[in-house]
């Protein structure tokens, strides 16, 4: 459906590599509507709830430690296919298994320091939006129908 909504954060090395516009730009070109966005530095807790399904794995306090070194930009893109197709757009979790073309692909080699995160799912963007996001910092369906462009 054209309102299917994914979680997105530039993390840390994203954001200090001066990364933010290029990636917002292509998500917008390919015709993704950005619905929220904030920068902010996470608190431990919202990075362990975030990853929380990776608890027992032996990177995780390291990237509980990457993610909350500095600011993430956090957003929320909407349209039709976008969990996926943002997924897709990222590529590979390890940047050099990545194709070049996606992000990790183009800009960068250390999974530790893979520069952006996507929900997987359905579920998981359910839960990390509403973990990143309260419902009033996400515009709604009235907010855009005002708007004199609406793509
Ligand atoms: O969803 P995605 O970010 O592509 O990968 P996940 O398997 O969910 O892992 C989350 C995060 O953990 C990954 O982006 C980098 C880090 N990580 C790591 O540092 N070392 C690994 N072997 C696997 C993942
Ligand atoms: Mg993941």
């Amino acid at each position: 459906s054209n309102d299917e909504r994914t979680f997105i954060a530039i993390k840390p090395d994203g954001v200090a590599r001066g990364l933010v516009g290029e990636i917002i730009s292509r998500f917008q070109r390919k015709g993704y509507t950005l619905v929220g966005l904030k920068q902010v530095v996470p608190s431990k807790d919202l990075a362990e709830s975030h990853y929380e399904e990776h608890k027992e794995r032996p990177f995780f306090s390291g990237l509980v430690s990457f993610i909350t070194s500095g600011p993430v930009v956090a957003m929320v893109w909407e349209g039709k296919g976008s969990i996926a197709m943002a997924r897709a757009m990222i590529g590979a979790t390890n940047p050099l298994a990545s194709a070049p073309g996606t992000i990790r692909g183009d800009f960068g080699v250390d999974v530790g320091r893979n520069i952006i995160h996507g929900s997987d799912s359905a579920d998981s963007a359910k839960r990390e939006i509403a973990l990143w996001f309260k419902s009033c910092e996400l515009l709604t369906e009235v907010v855009r129908s005002s708007n004199l462009y609406v793509p």
